[in-house]
């Protein structure tokens, strides 16, 4: 009965909300009021299963001549702006769905803002649930059964989007799926955090510092202003900062929260219950393997429609739609599932720019004004609003090679007729696919003077530009080992993952191994570049394709580290993710490995401890690392 009352009760408030709208002259439509001047906006709060209130904002098209699918997005970022007569610029997943006229509705996730509960970062999915159990599986069921029965002139259609936190959650919203979903759309969504974000094969990101307190600060009630604080590091040198900072545990105290009234008893050393989690769980153990979203892929039903996208050069969340995809491909092999790859870093495909860059490298223009209109567009429509069976026009795969700048379909990514090509670390700095005698190339790994992820100074909340940065600065340096090709004399397409099968010695007993994969533009070429730096220069410009980071403690398993035998050689593998690149006849390709790769992430201490978050000052060491030339990059190559 109560909760009859409660939503009964909702409802009045969504309804005298909706009605408190004074009558004034209509505006001049623009862009900027298109939405107050489309669409009416209800706040309500929906009850789940177990009484938690979520607060929900919807928007609904004043033309209630049709019924109109729901397209819903949960998110930890806020509903805002929060009240009746205040609206969003846009809505919806691009301005063509927007100006179509849809049913869309945000809500704030479990203990986040506005909505009551307690909140957790990529809350563990729980199994066969019972009674008043609840994950964000059933959160999403639950509110899903409540606006398909509540919402006025709604078709009976949900569809699910979100670009990288709000992508995870679309991803949630296909798993044992409410009948009503009948089209997810999760974008950079995020599928593991020790692999996507925070931690790249168990190295911490250290440049995600400022994003911390975002996810771990407590708050009891809801809110509609934030209640959590940055940390003001005071510098926008981030390398420096960090340098100075030394040991993790250094940072501790940016992490106390005396500020605020949380119940969490302010003895503690460390009061954001997400630092806490980091810190206390150093290698892939139960709590970051419940909280994977991977695993659960085997309960997405045929009756959701999946278009999964992702930026090549996405620094956030690129483990995470590239396993999404293939995870629903593997378990799911009959369901509508596809995929869409371009030229963009993190949540690039939904800028309104004109052009389209990453960072100091320009691919091109309107590529993602195109995306949403000829693609994104025609996936939800065709799903929500039109017959919804399997022939849908869209491809299986659309990627774009970033290399050649242009698209291509395919019917399976990676495609069928891949081959596998070795290239093997050479002596002479050659990258060579032919065997060399077997060789090494030593290099001091200096913990004092750590290799730079990029030349940029500044405070990223999130590291972005660097994926495509011209990697001279490095390429230049003793402790960054460099193999190169000669001069290509044809292109050589590579498409899908790339392993590199590194054997390697220290000194010490710990080491991390970066992998650096770099197309090296020619010597003459000019700028055609609406987007460089002015220092920059296409002539010989080193652009990173691919990079990624082993822990080398996490070689043999993520739940296990080992430690190394000074001096032994030993074998290390790291599989980067997924490319679509033609490196072009008249460039070369480029392989750089390092050790350090700061502030992108922390330092390794270079002797082997238990927990580098409670590591020493004492265990940092300088060593000497070697990369034996018996190893190997292999790559996925179209003839
Ligand atoms: N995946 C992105 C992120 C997560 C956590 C901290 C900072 C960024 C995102 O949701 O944008």
């Amino acid at each position: 009965m109560k909760l009859l009352v409660r939503l009964s009760l909702c409802m009045a408030v969504a309804f005298l909300s909706s009605c408190s709208k004074t009558k004034t002259a209509p505006k001049k439509v623009t862009e900027e009021n298109y939405v107050a001047q489309h669409y009416s906006k209800q706040e309500v709060k929906i009850p789940m299963r177990d009484g938690t209130l979520l607060h929900t904002t919807i928007y609904s098209p004043k033309d209630t001549s049709k019924k109109y699918p729901i397209l819903l997005q949960r998110t930890p970022y806020s509903c805002r702006p929060y009240g009746a007569d205040t609206f969003r610029k846009r809505i919806g997943p691009n301005s063509t769905l927007m100006k179509e006229g849809n049913i869309v509705v945000y809500q704030d996730v479990r203990g986040r803002w506005m909505s009551e509960g307690v909140y957790d970062n990529m809350r563990a999915y729980i199994p066969n649930k019972t009674g008043k159990q609840t994950d964000e599986t059933s959160d999403t069921y639950d509110t899903i059964d409540w606006l398909v029965n509540n919402v006025a002139n709604n078709n009976g259609n949900v569809g699910t989007w979100g670009i990288s936190y709000p992508g995870h959650y679309t991803t949630v919203s296909t798993i044992d799926a409410h009948p009503a979903l009948k089209a997810a759309s999760p974008q950079a969504c995020i599928g593991d955090f020790f692999f996507d974000d925070f931690h790249h094969n168990g190295a911490f990101m250290l440049s995600y510092f400022r994003a911390i307190s975002l996810f771990g600060t407590y708050k009891d009630q809801p809110t509609d202003s934030a209640w959590y604080a940055f940390p003001d590091m005071k510098t926008k040198d981030q390398y420096q900062f960090f340098l100075d900072k030394g040991p993790l545990k250094n940072l501790n105290s940016y992490f106390k929260y005396d500020h605020l009234d949380t119940k969490v008893a302010h003895t503690e050393q460390v009061d954001d219950f997400f630092w806490k989690e980091i810190i206390e769980h150093p290698n892939y153990d139960s709590v970051w393997q419940r909280k994977g979203l991977i695993q659960h892929l085997d309960k997405v039903p045929s009756t959701v429609a999946t278009m999964v996208v992702g930026g090549w050069f996405d620094a956030e969340d690129l483990y995470g739609p590239l396993e999404t995809y293939k995870g629903i491909e593997r378990h799911q092999p009959n369901n509508y599932n596809t995929m869409v790859f371009g030229p963009w870093d993190h949540g690039g495909w939904a800028s309104s720019s004109a052009t389209n860059a990453v960072g100091n490298y320009y691919f091109g223009d309107s590529i993602s004004l195109k995306f949403q209109k000829n693609i994104e567009s025609k996936f939800f429509n065709h799903f929500l609003k039109g017959d919804g069976s399997k022939n849908s026009g869209l491809p299986e795969a659309y990627v774009y090679d970033t290399g050649k700048r242009d698209w291509k379909s395919f019917d399976t990514w990676p495609p069928k007729e891949v081959v596998s090509q070795s290239f093997y670390l050479a002596p002479e700095q050659s990258l060579t696919r032919k065997a060399p005698a077997v060789d090494k190339v030593n290099f001091v790994s200096d913990i004092k003077h750590p290799v730079p992820y990029s030349e940029d100074i500044k405070t990223v909340f999130t590291p972005r530009k660097y994926m495509t940065d011209d990697q001279r600065f490095a390429a230049r340096r003793p402790d960054v080992l460099v193999f190169e090709t000669p001069v290509l004399e044809q292109d050589l397409q590579l498409a899908g993952d790339i392993v590199a099968k590194l054997n390697v010695a220290t000194t010490g007993t710990a080491a991390d191994w970066v992998v650096k994969v770099i197309d090296v533009h020619p010597a003459d070429m000019e700028n055609d570049n609406k987007n460089m730096q002015t220092h920059q220069k296409l002539s010989n410009y080193h652009m990173m394709v691919r990079s990624e980071v082993m822990r080398g403690r996490f070689r043999n398993s993520f739940s296990k580290p080992e430690p190394f035998v000074p001096n032994k050689k030993t074998k290390v593998s790291i599989t980067l993710q997924d490319v679509f690149h033609t490196v072009k006849k008249g460039h070369k390709l480029q392989i750089q490995v390092q050790s350090t790769w700061f502030p992108l992430i922390d330092l390794n201490p270079q002797t082997y401890v238990d927990n580098i978050y409670k590591a020493d000052e004492k265990d940092f060491k300088t060593q000497t690392h070697t990369v034996f030339t018996d190893s190997t990059i292999e790559f996925k190559v179209l003839q």
